[in-house]
């Protein structure tokens, strides 16, 4: 018997076959988005009631849509859409031709839920099958998948992404730091999926542990779910023999898969046969030309169960002019390096403080001024919620601090899907502001 890593003559084609629709030509690329999104238009306008009501306030009709340009015309849909419709009411097909739903965080105690049909599935395992094959993967890769597997898309998107290209998937998901180390060595793993905050996690934690993980056969990392930068990059390939590359991608849209880095590196490469993006002023709405920096708005061209159109992701970046060295003809996009509202992602877990605001409202004997410190300990994000209590309760027995800041721990967790350090603070020791509460103290960049 061979060992998994006896096994890794180079077998990657220069270009994996399921690439192909990456370098279809331009003309005819923007011929099919065109197809796409008036038949998508006209299947939301019938059956998403929000979007026919807004067709009619702006007296348009899917018959509109002659061209891409006209795209612009059509209203935006926003995440508050989703929590107003909450959980279905999105929804475009009957439940019966969903085969599948996922969740993310709303801007309060409720996710927000996205649906997929047979068909969405298949889109979305496809779009996972030509990122991985853009980062160099096939048949024969042995990938372990960290992604949270769960209501979250990013375990079961690169799930079926890896076994789709022909590789073997661990799907170890999150959590486990020693496990996954172990499974990475003992199983010959030559690929991972996870976020990069996690994989600085997983390196700190190998040094500790005596694995050199540059002796190991694993040559790709596949890192996503939140903003990362170029000096973590440099960090994770001079740790190990990794190429990092870039995965896009959010729940209302598909989940990852949106976008990814080619071997050039220089950008993702948005799908654009199954999502239209646009840039936008996030003041003005307006469309911006390619270069200038705006929002993303993505509509969805081929997703049938939960169509979007316009989707404001809030993630701020730029499409870049001009073709790639790999010859793709999608276009790209920059990394996002931020977003223009105030989500946060901790440990690949999105968090608005506003969730937490809502619980800390709830309980009896806090007081409305809180704080959130963000730190980096070990490359894993620690988010602290500061929260001053009554002097009543202050003064109460120890026991009592105890277990209201428990309670809070337990229920910021139920809602959140993360646990939280939470310290009772004396009234009056969070610094008042005398304009907007300075809510988030983020000392990531610092640690
Ligand atoms: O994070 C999907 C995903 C899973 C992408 C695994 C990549 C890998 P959500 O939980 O809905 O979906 O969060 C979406 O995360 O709007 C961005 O703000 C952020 N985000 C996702 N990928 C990146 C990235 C998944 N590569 C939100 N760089 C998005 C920066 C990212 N931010």
């Amino acid at each position: 018997m061979t060992s998994p890593s006896q096994d890794r003559k180079p077998r990657t084609p220069s270009y994996h076959p399921a690439s192909a629709p990456d370098f279809v030509p331009v003309p005819l690329l923007r011929k099919l988005q065109l197809d796409r999104v008036q038949a998508i238009v006209a299947h939301a306008a019938e059956r998403v009631e929000l979007f026919r009501q807004r067709l009619q306030s702006r007296k348009l009709t899917p018959a509109d849509i002659q061209t891409l340009d006209d795209v612009a015309r059509l209203p935006f849909t926003s995440k508050a859409d989703l929590r107003d419709t909450y959980p279905f009411g999105l929804f475009a097909t009957p439940m019966r031709d969903v085969v599948r739903v996922h969740a993310s965080s709303g801007t309060t105690g409720k996710p927000i839920v996205v649906a997929y049909t047979k068909q969405d599935v298949d889109v979305w395992t496809s779009v996972m099958v030509r990122s991985l094959a853009a980062c160099g993967l096939h048949e024969g890769d042995i990938v372990q998948n960290a992604y949270g597997y769960g209501l979250f898309t990013g375990g079961l998107g690169a799930h079926y992404g890896a076994e789709g290209i022909g590789a073997a998937v661990i799907p170890i998901s999150g959590g486990n730091t020693d496990r996954q180390i172990m499974v990475m060595k003992d199983f010959g793993v030559t690929a991972i999926c996870c976020t990069p905050t996690y994989f600085l996690h997983l390196i700190d934690r190998a040094a500790q542990l005596d694995v050199d993980l540059k002796a190991l056969p694993l040559r790709v990392g596949v890192f996503g779910a939140e903003p990362w930068t170029d000096s973590m990059r440099r960090h994770i390939e001079s740790a190990t023999n990794i190429q990092a590359f870039d995965i896009y991608g959010l729940s209302e849209i598909i989940g990852p898969g949106v976008a990814i880095e080619c071997p050039c590196h220089e950008g993702l490469h948005i799908f654009e046969d199954h999502f239209y993006p646009e840039i936008i002023d996030p003041e003005t709405g307006q469309v911006l030309p390619d270069g200038q920096e705006g929002e993303l708005v993505l509509t969805t061209l081929s997703k049938w169960a939960m169509p979007m159109i316009r989707y404001r992701t809030r993630d701020i970046t730029a499409l870049i002019p001009g073709a790639c060295a790999c010859g793709r003809s999608l276009r790209r996009m920059r990394r996002i390096g931020r977003r223009s509202d105030d989500m946060l992602i901790i440990r690949g877990v999105n968090v608005y403080p506003s969730q937490i605001e809502a619980v800390l409202l709830e309980v009896e004997g806090t007081l409305p001024h809180y704080q959130i410190i963000l730190t980096r300990e070990h490359g894993l994000d620690q988010i602290e919620v500061q929260v001053e209590v009554t002097a009543q309760v202050f003064s109460d027995r120890v026991g009592t601090l105890e277990a209201l800041s428990e309670r809070l721990a337990d229920t910021l967790e139920r809602v959140l899907g993360i646990r939280i350090k939470v310290t009772l603070v004396e009234p009056q020791t969070i610094q008042r502001s005398e304009g907007k509460a300075k809510r988030v103290i983020d000392k990531r960049g610092q640690t």
